[in-house]
């Protein structure tokens, strides 16, 4: 989003450091310099795809991909977010920004980043405390939730309402900015033992008690998950520009607009 550097300023350097699967970049040269504005060196980033197309106007936003382990977040980075179309994720970082719990990154050159943070509820206690510093760096949330894990549904449902429970009732709100969107992606559907959507509405029950005051919606990823997941984060990139927009607006404005709840099945 357009507002310039954040208060998690240490997170956010961290977050766009050398990755640790990276080597260093070299340092520019004249000729180097000479190449590149001449247009005859290889760019710094790979063309945009049709899916980075869909943040088109947003810069320095962070939109984090969180949900419990194997639901899938390392495959939608690298098959359907990073710019690598041979889904090898070779702009897929490794980072440390809060030592011992590296996190994977893409990184478009509008400075728009994901990245996965894992929300197993096994986790240990100083894993929860890192966690909760990478989702406050989020402008987003994207909840990805396995509809092939019927065992862990509810587990799934209890580690995002923990989340949200902490941000209605106390002034900590799990490190997460306000009112941040939250976009729930039904992964696996693919798989035969997946549950149908109703049962995974069912499953979450009514969430929007707990998810008052953010914008949030669930997908599917359905038959055809290329298209659904265009249109799951073109749902995400529409309210990040609408929260952009608000900033940009008086307050009183800004105040009258509020916010929705969804319940989108595309
Ligand atoms: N059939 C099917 N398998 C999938 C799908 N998405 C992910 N998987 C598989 O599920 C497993 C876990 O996927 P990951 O992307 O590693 O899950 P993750 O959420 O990053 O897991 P952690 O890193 O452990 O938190 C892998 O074997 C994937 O190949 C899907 O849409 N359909
Ligand atoms: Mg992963």
């Amino acid at each position: 989003m357009n507002q310039g550097p954040k208060s998690v300023d240490w997170l956010d350097a961290t977050l766009r450091a050398p990755a640790l699967n990276q080597p260093p970049q070299k340092p520019k040269t004249w000729f180097s310099t000479a190449l590149s504005t001449l247009g005859l060196s290889s760019p710094q980033f790979p063309p945009l795809t049709p899916f980075a197309h869909l943040f088109d106007g947003l810069h320095h936003t962070t939109i984090v991909l969180s949900g419990l382990d194997a639901a899938g977040k390392s495959t939608i980075l690298r098959n359907h977010i990073s710019l690598d179309q041979t889904h090898a994720g070779q702009d897929v970082a490794i980072r440390n920004p809060l030592q011992h719990f590296p996190v994977e990154v893409v990184t478009y050159p509008s400075d728009i980043v994901f990245l996965t943070v894992d929300a197993g509820g096994s986790a240990p206690r100083n894993y929860k405390a890192c966690e909760r510093g990478l989702i406050g760096a989020g402008d987003a949330i994207v909840w990805v939730v396995d509809a092939s894990d019927r065992d862990r549904l509810v587990e799934s449902r209890e580690e995002l309402l923990y989340r949200f429970a902490r941000t209605a009732n106390s002034e900590e709100k799990y490190g997460m900015k306000s009112g941040i969107p939250v976009l729930m992606l039904i992964n696996k559907q693919d798989l035969e033992q997946a549950m149908s959507i109703e049962e995974i509405k069912q499953g979450f029950g009514d969430t929007s008690a707990a998810l008052n005051g953010h914008p949030w919606t669930m997908f599917e990823m359905g038959a055809n998950p290329e298209m659904n997941i265009h249109r799951a984060f073109s749902w995400l990139a529409d309210r990040l520009m609408e929260a952009d927009n608000r900033k940009g607006r008086p307050k009183e404005m800004s105040e009258v607009s509020g916010t929705m709840n969804t319940f989108t099945k595309p």
